[in-house]
């Protein structure tokens, strides 16, 4: 147990030093394709630094795929810690629309909040048993309704506004997030398609071109996720979500969190 404790104290620290690094860094100020450098690269990216393409996607793949997992009904507490809003400590922030919500409101109502995949569980069809179903680096707050009108459809710009949407925009084949968001999801659905490759009994996921994916593996449109990455870099949210992950509940990151530029150098 101690030894554990020190390790997570460790990681904090780093994390601190990371943010503050930042504050001068390419990460707030320059073209978010910026090579950045973070407190993990020689020790949890070592086997990755350097590499590019398939290299790099495999080297990710390996280390990504070290975990500890979560049971579906356990992602309800874990999102009223990783999605918390930084000015609300009693709320959650919802994915699509923005909105603040309390984190009680948690269920299937009207005004409830509820579990978004932002890899669509029928892409791949991995459901809600524990696996990619229940991985909270794709797994969001997000509004009932908003959700539903999401549902299971491909990203895509374009589309008329989404009630109570925040500026997401839908149409019949596409769901465009609000521009705060976009990035966001970008790198959630990349991070799904290097940790899932087929090799742990679900589908081997990864973004293509097309739009009514169905539920074949895959997610589009890839040059639009590619653009919303570089649109919108990485949050202090994010940065702050994918710590909380790695500390507290799988031990696993997000790369493109940490690395927005290896989103290019892979695709
Ligand atoms: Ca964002
Ligand atoms: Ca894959």
């Amino acid at each position: 147990m101690l030894a554990t404790h020190l390790h997570r104290w460790k990681s904090v620290a780093l994390t601190t030093a990371a943010v503050l690094v930042g504050l001068t860094a390419p990460a707030l100020t320059a073209s978010p394709a910026a090579a950045t450098t973070t407190a993990y690269d020689s020790t949890y990216y070592k086997n990755a630094v350097g590499k590019t393409g398939t290299s790099l996607k495999s080297a990710l793949h390996t280390i990504i795929s070290s975990q500890s997992k979560i049971s579906y009904s356990a992602v309800w507490d874990a999102l009223k810690v990783t999605d918390q809003d930084p000015n609300n400590t009693s709320n959650v922030l919802l994915l699509y629309s923005g909105v603040s919500r309390s984190k009680s409101l948690n269920g299937g109502d009207v005004g409830d909040w509820n579990r978004e995949h932002t890899w669509a569980k029928s892409h791949g069809d991995f459901g809600e048993v524990t696996g990619p179903g229940t991985d909270l680096h794709h797994l969001r707050a997000a509004d009932v309704q908003v959700n539903s009108i999401r549902g299971n459809l491909d990203f895509d710009n374009g589309g008329s506004a989404v009630t109570n949407g925040g500026g997401s925009l839908v149409d019949s084949d596409s769901f465009q997030p609000r521009d705060a968001d976009k990035g966001d999801v970008a790198r959630m659905i990349l991070y799904m398609a290097v940790r899932y490759e087929g090799d742990d009994g679900f589908a081997d996921l990864e973004p293509n071109e097309k739009v009514n994916n169905g539920s074949n593996p895959y997610m589009g449109k890839l040059s639009i996720l590619k653009a919303w990455n570089e649109a919108d870099p990485p949050s202090a949210f994010e940065e702050r979500r994918n710590q909380v992950i790695y500390d507290t509940y799988q031990h696993n990151r997000n790369p493109f969190i940490d690395h927005p530029e290896w989103v290019e150098a892979i695709w």
